[in-house]
């Protein structure tokens, strides 16, 4: 697919799906990348290592909640931008919500205003299932209610509203896409699926919460990237876009497929007390993005399988990660229950 923007902004390019859309963009004939990023815990420069002597990309170190983000947009302006970066992991949003309101909220419509002080072209939101709640049966569409049901997927919501909001009031032509769990390379490991792969992989037990039976559909991560480029390119502004994967599937049914992928005994998955306000199911219906021609590819158990041959490859990535005491510290505070990492 070829694109129309020249200069396309980035935000939280250097996390896990925002360094695959920044190298799925730079293999399009366009001019200029730039990617603003705060680099928090989750932010890693090794996720665009391949990438980061390309003369057409450009990396701004810079949270978008801080108001200097206009100089910067006024310097080199963007004819596009696709607001990728958040605070986005539920555990970390249960134990300590405020920065979720102040990056994925109040960052949101930062850049909502430089946007319209610049006069940017297009605006792309990448957002979540999460913000439609638990769903108990069927799938939810674009006009389906908003209930998140924790603090990450409230202060998501709120993005979605001060976007569309900015359609209908100033005319900025944004669209807001809403992603399904996502799984793949270089996932920061505190999400299921890689936490799941790593620990497994260094003989550590699995945490599953509660009864192992909540619902997830799983989109591979190029899945998700191409949709939100679908959006960029064909999306209406003003209106919602699902990218779901249509694929979902139990926990306890993941991590069976796991244990089975590395060859590990059912006695490493270690039943834990469930997450608060646990959603039980997403499912969202993706009729509106396939009628632009975008169509999910991985199946998920072949998805699966290339994410562990990805992990148990790139080790040192990982490792570094885990070993940090950051990480240390937090999983530590996270799973009480299990034998520390170090
Ligand atoms: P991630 O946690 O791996 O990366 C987030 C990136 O944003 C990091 O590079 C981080 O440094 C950056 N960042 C965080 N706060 C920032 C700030 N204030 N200013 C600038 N940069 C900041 O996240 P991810 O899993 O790649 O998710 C990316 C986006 O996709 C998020 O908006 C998330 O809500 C959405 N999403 C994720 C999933 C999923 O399953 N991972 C599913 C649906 C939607
Ligand atoms: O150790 C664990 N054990 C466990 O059973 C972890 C970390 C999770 N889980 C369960 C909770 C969920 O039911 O696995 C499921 C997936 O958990 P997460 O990977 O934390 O994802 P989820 O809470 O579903 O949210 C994800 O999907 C939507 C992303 O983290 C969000 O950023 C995205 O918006």
């Amino acid at each position: 697919m070829s694109s129309s923007y020249r200069h396309i902004l980035v935000t939280g390019g250097a996390g896990f799906i925002g360094s695959h859309l920044v190298r799925m963009l730079l293999a399009r004939p366009v001019a200029r990348v730039t990617n603003v990023d705060k680099l928090t815990y989750a932010g890693n420069p090794a996720n665009l290592a391949d990438i980061a002597g390309d003369p057409r990309y450009h990396f701004v170190h810079l949270d978008i909640a801080d108001l200097r983000l206009r100089a910067v947009l006024r310097e080199n302006p963007p004819d596009a931008i696709i607001n990728v970066a958040a605070e986005t992991h539920v555990d970390r949003a249960i134990a300590d919500p405020l920065v979720f309101a102040r990056t994925d909220v109040l960052g949101t419509q930062n850049l909502l205003e430089c946007a319209r002080e610049i006069g940017v072209r297009r605006f792309v939101q990448v957002s979540t299932d999460e913000v439609y709640g638990s769903i108990s049966e069927g799938a939810a569409t674009e006009d389906s209610p908003l209930q998140p049901g924790n603090p990450y997927s409230a202060s998501k919501a709120g993005g979605d509203l001060l976007c569309l909001s900015y359609a209908n009031t100033y005319g900025l032509a944004v669209s807001v896409c809403r992603g399904a769990n996502t799984y793949g390379p270089h996932q920061y490991p505190e999400k299921f699926i890689p936490l799941a792969i790593t620990n497994l992989l260094t003989g550590q037990p699995v945490p599953l919460y509660g009864d192992g039976r909540q619902r997830r559909d799983w989109l591979y991560v190029l899945d998700h990237c191409a949709g939100i480029l679908t959006v960029l390119e064909k999306g209406v502004p003003g209106e919602v876009y699902n990218i779901a994967a249509e694929q979902e599937r139990e926990n306890r049914e993941i991590l069976a497929r796991l244990l089975a992928l590395l060859d590990a005994p059912d006695e490493a998955v270690r039943r834990v007390t469930d997450r608060p306000g646990h959603d039980r199911r997403y499912a969202m219906d993706a009729d509106k993005l396939r009628a632009l021609g975008w169509s999910p590819k991985k199946p998920v158990e072949v998805g699966l399988a290339e994410t562990v041959d990805w992990y148990r490859q790139h080790s040192k990535w990982w490792q570094s990660i885990r070993q940090g005491d950051a990480f240390i510290a937090y999983y530590a505070r996270q799973y009480p229950m299990l034998p520390p990492l170090a």
